[in-house]
Order: C-alpha cells, then sequence, then structure tokens
C-alpha cells in the first residue's frame, strides 16, 4: 500500500528548459538493474583518472558513443579504452526510456546516442561542470536516478548563477535542453544509506546525443 503520509513530490520547472520528473521510472526499475547489469559485464565499471586522480563515481556507458577521461582531459569516445571494443548498443529498454522522458519534459524526437552509466557509493560525489562537448546543443540531456538519494545542484550557464538544490530519489528524472542546456549541475557526496535494490549504491543513467563525427576512435 503507498504511504499516505509520503510527502507529494510534483513535477518541478527547475529553470526555463529544464524539469524534474519525480517518481517517473518505477514501474521499470527492475529491467533497468539488469540492463545496467548486462552493460557493465561487457564494458566493466571502472575509475577514470583525470589530472585530480581517481574520479570517485565509477562510469560505464552505452550507445554510439562512451564518455571517458584521462589526464589529458574528457571527451567521448567510439570506443571503449579499457576493451578497446565498441560500446555495447544501447538497449532498447534504455532508449525507451529516455525517449520517453524527454517527450514528457517537451522535448519530442529526442535520439540519444550515449548513456553514460555513474556508480556512486557512500562519499562519491560529482564536482559541479556543464555538459558542453556533445556538439548537439539542441538535444537536451535526460538524467535517471536509481537508488540511495542524491542531493542534486543545478544552476544556470554561468557557474556562479544561483542554484537549485534538490534530492533525487529512487526512479527521478531530470531533463535539461533549451536556454538550460549548458546548465551547471553537480552531486553531493553520497550519504551512506540503504536501498532495497542497490544497497548502498546509486546509479545515474545520462543521456545525450553526441555528434559521433567530431569523435574518435
Ligand atoms: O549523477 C547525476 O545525477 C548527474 C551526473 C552528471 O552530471 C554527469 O554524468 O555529467
Amino acid at each position: 500500500m503507498d504511504d499516505l503520509f509520503a510527502p507529494v513530490r510534483p513535477r518541478t520547472v527547475l529553470a526555463e528548459g529544464a524539469i524534474w520528473l519525480p517518481g517517473f521510472v518505477p514501474s521499470e526499475a527492475q529491467t533497468l538493474h539488469q540492463v545496467i547489469a548486462d552493460v557493465s559485464a561487457r564494458a566493466p565499471f571502472r575509475h577514470f583518472r583525470t589530472r585530480m586522480g581517481p574520479m570517485s563515481a565509477a562510469m560505464t556507458s552505452c550507445g554510439a558513443c562512451g564518455w571517458i577521461a584521462d589526464p589529458s582531459g574528457y571527451r567521448y569516445s567510439r570506443t571503449d579504452p579499457q576493451t578497446s571494443q565498441p560500446w555495447p548498443a544501447m538497449p532498447d529498454a534504455l532508449r525507451h526510456l529516455a525517449v520517453r522522458a524527454a517527450a514528457e519534459a517537451g522535448y519530442e524526437g529526442f535520439d540519444p546516442s550515449s548513456c553514460l552509466i555513474n556508480r556512486y557509493g557512500p562519499g562519491a560525489k560529482m564536482g559541479l561542470h556543464q555538459d558542453r562537448d556533445e556538439g548537439r546543443p539542441e538535444a537536451p540531456v535526460v538524467s535517471v536516478s536509481l537508488g540511495v538519494p542524491a542531493r542534486f545542484s543545478f544552476g544556470g550557464s554561468l557557474r556562479s548563477d544561483p542554484k537549485r538544490i534538490i534530492d533525487l530519489l529512487d526512479g527521478d528524472v531530470v531533463v535539461w535542453g533549451g536556454p538550460s542546456r549548458f546548465a551547471w549541475h553537480g552531486v553531493s557526496s553520497i550519504r551512506e544509506t540503504f536501498h532495497q535494490q542497490t544497497g548502498a549504491m546509486r546509479y545515474n543513467l545520462t543521456f545525450r546525443a553526441i555528434n559521433a563525427a567530431l569523435f574518435r576512435p
């Protein structure tokens, strides 16, 4: 039975072009966990090493391009540098979810070519950043949260712009595009807590359309 006293979390416009859809995916959650396991069996989670050291979130990708980082910087690649193989194809369950969420937020015809899968353990975080390497500024970013909660900061196109701080729960989706496409955003350190399906972990799926011609191999 639903918890009658659970706070109502209405869909919320975070800024022009950016919308938070609380609890958008609960019925698909089981399938998504299986899909994450299948993708990571072929393209294992890893902590990319940047100039500042290893990233605290472990990552993998599926789709035509995957996001990668190394001491020379950040970019997309058509192959997984760890296996030298193309990234696993994006499973239909993921693609359909992203297309449906984008449409719900007003972005019809979203065609994601990359899904970055982040895995955060307790204490892992993601610093404030913009997504600006995709070469497809007209396409939104679709971000799906699974597992334990995360505190998400969402600002404007300047780093110094004021931020909205929201708690993302299992099944929440945030979509940003249009005037918010280059909004600064980040995730605070994940608190040690428990989720029935993911234990202490949080997973985030970030779907983006990429201009693959800009990236090789
Ligand atoms: O984990 C999140 O909610 C955000 C992830 C993110 O910003 C990214 O992967 O670029």
